[in-house]
């Protein structure tokens, strides 16, 4: 388990020929991170598998709380995931400009530390909440609680809830969104729904971003869209670029209907 933020798996799977060897047999290599080769092993196994069920139905209970006030208030809560750089608080600058004077909208951000990208948020006139995770590798719900109460409530409006740049950690935490938006930009590789399942399993959209780089880079558009697509076969995907504009009519259509479902 990942003790530091208390998310991960109580099992690792190393898989290559190494460790076929090193194992004596044809079946993959298993071990348990951070728990040593003792008697009662088993035991720790259960109570760390425990704590995390502990840690996520908690985290349920503040998600349905946040969800219960988002749709009382009427409020579009989106929760954007990505890895670190992917353009997420590019697309909501781009995204705020233009929406700003239409509807009440609000974002929260979360980073490990700067209230950088909360800045960048300000500087379009829109209210923002910088959450500063620290160790933290992703936000929670009792942290978006905390943060919407200090807060004017973007009512009949839009909150964007913009995580921690990490494709794992985010997936399994509710924040009582609508909907996560996951950001794959086309400088990190095709793959990456394949290596970070949950994460794409878990959105409803998938933003692919910075297409404006295409014509310089080797990056297979279809592979990546069908690899998305594999693991979660209702994905919807834009292709967009938040410094060419490409695809934001498309997006913003797709708010619209979001927006009109919370209403
Ligand atoms: N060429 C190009 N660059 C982009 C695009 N979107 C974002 N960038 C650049 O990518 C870098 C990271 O963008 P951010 O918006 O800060 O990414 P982020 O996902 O918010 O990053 P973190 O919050 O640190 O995880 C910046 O240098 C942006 O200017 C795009 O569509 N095209
Ligand atoms: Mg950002």
């Amino acid at each position: 388990m990942c003790m530091t933020c208390g998310c991960g798996t109580s099992e690792v799977l190393i898989r290559g020929k190494q460790a076929r060897k090193a194992a004596g047999a044809d079946t993959p290599l298993h071990f348990r991170p951070h728990t040593a080769e003792v008697p009662g092993q088993d035991n720790e196994a259960k109570r760390i598998v425990k704590l995390e069920q502990d840690i996520l139905a908690k985290n349920d209970g503040f998600a349905d709380n946040n969800r219960r006030l988002f749709s009382a208030n009427r409020i579009l809560a989106l929760n954007l995931v990505s890895s670190p750089g992917s353009g997420k608080t590019s697309i909501l600058v781009r995204t705020l400009q233009t929406l700003k004077d239409d509807m009440p909208l609000a974002v929260i951000e979360g980073d490990q530390q700067t209230d950088n990208d909360a800045e960048r948020i300000r500087a379009t006139g829109v209210e923002a909440m910088q959450i500063n995770t620290g160790k933290g590798c992703h936000l929670d719900a009792q942290m978006v609680e905390r943060a919407v109460q200090q807060m004017t409530l973007p009512q009949h409006g839009m909150l964007f809830i913009e995580n921690v740049g990490n494709l794992v950690c985010p997936a399994a935490f509710d924040l009582g969104e609508a909907a996560k938006v996951v950001v794959l930009s086309v400088t990190e590789g095709e793959d990456k729904p394949l290596k970070y399942p949950d994460m794409f399993r878990a959105a409803k959209l998938m933003l692919l971003n910075k297409c404006d780089l295409l014509p310089y880079l080797a990056f297979d558009v279809a592979r990546a869209e069908e690899y998305a697509r594999r693991v979660n076969p209702g994905i919807r995907i834009i292709r967009i670029s938040a410094t060419s504009g490409e695809g934001m009519p498309e997006w913003l259509d797709w708010l619209a209907v979001q927006h009109q479902a919370a209403a």
